[in-house]
């Protein structure tokens, strides 16, 4: 890694950037082909970043065939693992190359702060397609405990097309939680970005091509959900849709998938994720510092953004207090590309207007506000929300049911570990926990009563590659992201009767 974050460096690269702003088909950059285009804006400015091909369902439709031509053809799949893996481990090293690059074209069209995007997206990104390339030849396929007189063995086979629908808050992470696990496998991938975030996706697309993945292999149709997704959900050739993004846009897919071919459908969801901190805690420094960056990593516009503090109300004042002190001093809000700032531009107006209507109408409700509540940073024409906590909300509140998906922490008071774990589990995701206790028979007792699919006990966690990453409840369907049970989901078991 060749690549600093300096304001200097961040400013020359700046300077020579060339945005990647037609779909990538078959290996190529083409326009769509009614040659419509839509912007792409810088969220912390509020200005065009540049026009983007928005490809519709022929464009769609070229990709899926394109991708299905590189599987039958076996381009791909008819690789040796070690051949894949070296091509894929080319390609997290290009990733690393270009990490700068990315990463600025990450902050430009995310408004997330640049330190992050440098420090852990794009690492992330490398990281996933580089342990995912490395296990192309170290999993073995299973032989069946049969009767002596035949062989049965169990293979693991790609699907074939697999369609990639993403969000707009993770744009590359995302990228790699898909391609890691689906292009190992030997699968063909059409990638559809959300329409907030294509540049990061198409530039990646391009490294993988010039490491050395085949023509077809990996597509990028950047468009819009209601023609380019629906036409990637609806498609007849298309295998299985792996989609990260909001519940109601995943049952989506799963209507796409009945009236179609029954594609498969992987599902990670939206999450409402609870923090509980027991009154045992006794480090409430080190609770407050976790608290404060589960909720507002990311500006909130996190999944598993820790957006319920579930508090003791006998520390729940001195924990807050601790909060503001630290969210004062640590927390700077500004321009994504001061690598100084930990908190950068919400997505877009649209979002942002979405965020400030929860808080007026929390205001309304008379709950108590502690800080923020507001827009900031008006004067720049980006739409920055200062980080808001609200105290006593009660459990059935919009803010303690919704997610909200901005930097909004609701603090709701319990007085017995029964009422914690009520109020926890009491939404309809199921996504990830933080658990803050001294006792390790209550924290074996909670973690296993709390229902979501990461529990963090005194930690703030994403997890790494090596585990599973998904939801309970609503929260996910069909597969968990990382780790090698994300294989699962992109592959077919094949069993094999061989008479002896
Ligand atoms: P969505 O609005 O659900 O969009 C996700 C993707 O689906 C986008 O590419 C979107 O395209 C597309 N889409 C929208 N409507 C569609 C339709 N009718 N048919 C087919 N595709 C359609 O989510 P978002 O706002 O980008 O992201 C925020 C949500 O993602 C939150 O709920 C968050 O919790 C969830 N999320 C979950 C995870 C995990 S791992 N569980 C991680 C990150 C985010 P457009 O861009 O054109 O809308």
């Amino acid at each position: 890694m060749t690549d600093t974050l300096t304001r200097d460096a961040i400013a020359q690269k700046i300077k020579r950037l060339e945005y990647r702003n037609l779909a990538f088909i078959d290996g190529q950059f083409v326009p769509a082909r009614s040659g419509k285009t839509f912007p792409t804006l810088n969220p912390a400015t509020g200005e065009v970043l540049t026009e983007v091909a928005a490809c519709g369902s022929e464009d769609v439709d070229l990709a899926v065939q394109a991708a299905r031509r590189a599987f039958n053809a076996g381009v791909w799949s008819g690789l040796a693992p070690a051949e894949r893996k070296a091509i894929m481990k080319r390609f997290a090293d290009l990733i690393d190359e270009h990490r700068l690059e990315l990463a600025i074209l990450e902050s430009l069209e995310a408004g997330k702060p640049i330190g992050e995007c440098f420090n852990v997206d794009i690492p992330d990104t490398a990281n996933t397609i580089r342990w995912n390339a490395e296990t192309a030849d170290k999993l073995y396929d299973a032989v069946a405990p049969t009767a002596p007189d035949v062989v049965a063995t169990v293979r693991r086979e790609p699907l074939g097309v697999v369609g990639a629908v993403l969000p707009w808050n993770f744009p590359a992470m995302m990228v790699g939680w898909k391609l890691g696990p689906a292009l190992v496998t030997g699968n063909c991938v059409v990638v559809k970005p959300a329409q907030l975030t294509s540049l990061s996706t198409l530039r990646i697309a391009e490294l993988g091509h010039k490491a050395g993945i085949p023509a077809g292999v990996l597509n990028v149709v950047p468009g819009l959900g209601s023609t380019a997704g629906q036409a990637i959900g609806m498609h007849p050739d298309v295998d299985l849709i792996a989609f990260t993004g909001s519940t109601a846009v995943g049952r989506r897919f799963l209507e796409y998938s009945a009236a179609t071919n029954l594609k498969r459908v992987a599902l990670e969801l939206g999450g409402k994720n609870p923090q509980v901190v027991m009154p045992d805690v006794s480090d409430l420094k080190t609770v407050a510092s976790n608290v404060l960056a589960s909720a507002f990593w990311n500006m909130g516009e996190n999944c598993s953004a820790g957006s319920r503090l579930v508090v003791h109300r006998s520390i729940k004042d001195a924990l807050l207090d601790e909060m503001l002190v630290q969210l004062e001093a640590d927390w700077k809000t500004g321009d994504p590309l001061d690598p100084e700032l930990r908190l950068g531009a919400l997505i877009q107006k649209d979002h942002m207007d979405k965020v400030l209507g929860f808080i007026d109408r929390a205001k309304a409700a008379g709950l108590t506000l502690l800080t923020g509540g507001e827009r900031i940073l008006e004067e720049t024409g980006g739409y920055f929300v200062a980080p808001t906590i609200f105290d006593e909300v009660p459990r059935d509140a919009e803010i303690a049911r919704e997610e909200i998906f901005g930097p909004v922490l609701a603090v709701i008071p319990f007085d017995t570990e029964e009422e914690a774990i009520a109020i926890a589990n009491d939404t309809c995701y199921g996504l990830a926990a933080s658990l803050w206790s001294d006792d390790i028979s209550t924290v074996h007792r909670m973690s296993k009563a709390i229902r979501a699919g990461t529990v963090s006990v005194n930690c703030f966690s994403e997890g790494d590659i090596t585990t599973p990453f998904g939801g309970y409840k609503q929260s996910g369907f069909g597969g968990r992201d990382k780790s090698v049970y994300a294989h699962e989901h992109y592959t077919e078991l094949k069993t094999t009767w061989i008479k002896l």
